[in-house]
């Protein structure tokens, strides 16, 4: 008899974009329910690059998290080409940043002022070894050469690999993986207990054919790109592995309808109006809902050397509809992963 009710600790998103304004007030209220903390992405246009920005973004988050739900924001320093190691390092004592974010230049949506070579910034990651603070990366190349399905695997052949030797004792998290590939090269480093990973919802869900299933689905549509089905497999595989480098993120990235069904569709899927309902589903068709306590409440506090949540929260067997569209304040909407549907875990808050 398949379990009916699992009680996990609240579980940490260690990988979210809230964006701002408007925006960020329809959307924080979803992660606020479910998430006890959860690490910030710091794309904003302009972005978040200096410790005065994250603190004032930090602060605007605050105002607008409900009442009584005691969601804690986790901020991140976005690197670009002249981050100054002073100011990330007191972003750092003072409790301001608790990791800083590596994009490379041009590779996902706001992405344009990310690093163009990560040599430039050696200095950086020097300091960020010397004081502990986590290196979060999108682990693709941009090279437009090379296909945009490889993008990833290539990547951490050709700059993790040598950043990693380089700097031996910095710690890294490769966000949102998507590969076989990116699930072994993270497993053959985990002795060291300086390589994590980040597994988002979507990616556990759904393979690059489902993109394209009876037309294009620009709602499917992020980056990395979902890749086949052997990947989707394997993600899935170091999910419910419960090993401790794997822990959830879901990488939720809200864009308005419009801005998603377009000529030229920005990426980004926007998991967090039923998030762990979603993480949910994928284990329980693996038959490893024992496992999901690990992944979304233990692996990822371990890592980042925080204790996890002492609260209780229940997810249950039963009908949960996805809503259909998310308002905005402005009047725009935002498209849930899966709106409209109903799927059969449902997040019953704490116990
Ligand atoms: N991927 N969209 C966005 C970010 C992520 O690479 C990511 O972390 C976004 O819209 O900010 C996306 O597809
Ligand atoms: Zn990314
Ligand atoms: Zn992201």
């Amino acid at each position: 008899m398949p379990a009916e009710r699992l009680i996990l600790r609240r579980p940490d998103d260690w990988h979210i974009h809230l964006r701002d304004d408007a925006m960020m007030k329809a959307v924080l209220p979803f992660t606020a329910r479910q998430f006890a903390r959860a690490i910030v992405m710091p794309n904003l246009k302009p972005p978040v690059v200096t410790a005065a920005a994250a603190a004032a973004y930090r602060a605007r988050i605050l105002d607008a998290v409900p009442a009584g739900t005691g969601f804690t924001p986790l901020m991140t320093a976005y690197l670009t080409d002249t981050t100054d190691p002073d100011d990330l390092e007191q972003g750092a004592r003072d409790g301001v940043f608790t990791a800083a974010k590596l994009y490379p230049a041009n590779a996902t949506t706001n992405s344009a002022h990310g690093v163009s070579d990560v040599r430039r910034i050696d200095a950086v990651l020097e300091r960020m070894e010397a004081i502990g603070l986590p290196l979060l990366v999108h682990g693709e190349v941009t090279d437009r050469h090379v296909d945009i399905f490889d993008r990833e695997a290539v990547f951490l052949e050709q700059v993790l690999a040598p950043l990693l030797d380089r700097f031996p004792r910095l710690k890294v998290v490769l966000e949102h993986v998507t590969t076989r590939d990116a699930v072994e090269f993270v497993r053959a480093g985990a002795a060291s207990g300086r390589l994590g990973a980040t597994i988002t919802a979507h990616h556990l869900l759904i393979n690059r054919s489902d993109i394209f299933a009876g037309g294009i689905r620009p709602h499917l549509y992020c980056l990395p790109i979902a890749k086949r089905e052997v990947h989707r497999q394997a993600l899935v595989e170091a999910a419910i592995s419960g090993e401790g480098p794997f822990f959830l993120g879901t990488d939720t990235a809200p864009h308005t309808v419009a801005a998603k069904e377009s000529a030229c569709g920005c990426a980004g899927c926007f998991t967090a109006a039923t998030a762990l309902e979603l993480y949910a589903l994928a284990f329980d068709e693996a038959g490893a809902l024992d496992r999901l306590e690990a992944f979304a409440s233990l692996n990822g506090p371990r890592f980042y050397g925080l204790p996890p949540n002492e609260e209780r929260v229940v997810l249950e067997r039963a009908p949960c509809t996805v809503p259909d569209v998310v308002l905005l304040a402005d009047g725009d909407g935002v498209l849930p992963f899966r709106s409209g549907e109903t799927l059969g875990w449902r997040y019953g808050g704490a116990v």
